[in-house]
């Protein structure tokens, strides 16, 4: 049954570029970074939406946000959705806030409805999906979901060495660290919205994408320590170049991935600096991150296995040192048919076409999934474009999307 919501996409659209306009990046780019002021102005502007929508807000010691709009079963677990605000330098404007203020205009289509339903609704803004600050994404569901403990979080640093303690407290984010935590059964289902960030629904010209499963990261650091030297003086067969040798580990991280046999399984250098970055001087120490992903945890190991062994190869015949430590190997998760029904029901009786796919880039839902039923609604991006300042969704798809969210919502909250 096809606009059976009543939702103003014009509207939706336009908060979307009001959010865009909280960067550090001067326009069409967006960048936001956790605790900034661009994200604190950011997340009281949606604060002021969740206000105005008559939901009740709290905030947890990380800055997690929710926004509850009550049932009539105080007892029943609400049903959860949102996403997060946060933005990679020089990315997009669709990544995460569509689930937000897609999220916040489900939940007005709903009240406008005076639908009455059992459980309670909960919108979550997650803090920090992307791992931009402190080098670790998720960080607000990951400590919600127990993964990342009080003190593995006191632990963090980001490039200036500064602490997620001094800079939440700054924010006004206090109370325990320990309270972020939730219980198992904390929610009876988690349904994220965002957009693919890949080409598949593009390409087969389908509106609405339901998750079978969510890749998850294993994010490497490796340091190459060599002898360094003047550019001019050192002859090269006695050059112990830390440059090359990342260089040439980078090469091997491409050639791992691609040795798996799998196309879900993929790796990539995303920074790579470099010391003392001298023209003349040859480079005495490099650091590298490394991100490797697929959907089957025992694949994506044995790939980051691979990149350790060829650490260590390298090293040995440049006579560098090469330190590997991860930082983080998560776990897939799989969307249950809970919520995968509920989103495969909603789109049909809506009319719009619906395929099942896995997501490549991770979210807060994979996190989710160690504390409920989760599920995640995707609906296309122009060409798979994401994290780059031509990231576009269309009105068209987006209110699409949001339809099958309050649709599914409604599903899940009277059960
Ligand atoms: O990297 C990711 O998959 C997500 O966009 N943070
Ligand atoms: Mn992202
Ligand atoms: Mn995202």
């Amino acid at each position: 049954m096809k606009g059976k919501w009543n939702i103003d996409a014009d509207h939706l659209m336009s908060r979307i570029e009001t959010l865009a306009g909280f960067s550090d990046a001067p326009k069409p780019a967006v960048t936001r970074v956790l605790y900034t002021e661009q994200d604190l102005a950011a997340r009281t502007w949606i604060k002021a939406l969740f206000d105005s929508s008559g939901m009740t807000v709290t905030e947890d010691a990380l800055g997690n946000t929710f926004a509850r709009l009550e049932g009539d079963d105080p007892e029943a677990p609400a049903v959860a959705t949102g996403s997060h605000i946060d933005a990679i330098p020089h990315s997009g404007r669709y990544d995460g806030t569509v689930g937000v203020l897609g999220a916040i205009e489900a939940v007005r289509a709903i009240q406008a409805a005076g639908l009455r339903l059992r459980r309670a609704i909960e919108i979550v803004l997650f803090t920090a999906e992307e791992p931009t600050r402190y080098g670790i994404g998720c960080l607000g569901s990951r400590a919600m979901s127990g993964i990342l403990t009080p003190d593995m979080i006191r632990a963090l640093r980001d490039e200036d060495d500064g602490t997620v303690e001094d800079a939440r407290l700054r924010c006004g984010f206090t109370g325990p660290l320990e309270s972020v935590r939730l219980e198992r059964g904390q929610y009876h289902g988690f349904i994220e919205l965002h957009i693919e960030q890949g080409p598949r629904l593009e390409t087969t010209g389908t509106m609405i994408g339901n998750v079978t499963a969510i890749a998850a990261p294993a994010t490497l650091h490796v340091t190459v320590s060599g002898e360094g030297g003047h550019a001019g003086a050192v002859l090269m067969r006695e050059r112990h170049d830390a440059l090359v040798a990342g260089a040439e580990l980078a090469q091997a991280v491409e050639a791992a991935a691609r040795q798996s046999g799998a196309s879900d399984t993929v790796a990539t250098v995303g920074i790579f600096d470099i010391h003392p970055r001298a023209v003349n001087s040859i480079p005495d120490r490099v650091s590298l991150t490394v991100d490797v992903r697929d959907i089957d945890g025992q694949r994506r190991d044995d790939t980051a296995d691979r990149i350790r062994a060829a650490a260590t190869d390298i090293g040995a015949r440049r006579g560098v040192s090469i330190e590997v430590s991860t930082l983080n190997t998560d776990p897939p998760a799989t969307c249950g048919p809970v919520v995968r029904d509920a989103i495969a029901q909603a789109a049909a009786e809506l009319g719009h076409s619906c395929t099942d796919l896995v997501s490549r880039a991770y979210h807060d839902t994979l996190f989710m999934a160690e504390i409920c039923p989760v599920g995640m609604i995707f609906v296309p991006c122009r060409r798979g474009v994401s994290h780059r300042p031509d990231e576009y969704s269309s009105p068209g798809q987006i209110k699409a999307g949001v339809e099958v969210l309050a649709s599914t919502l409604v599903k899940l909250a009277s059960q």
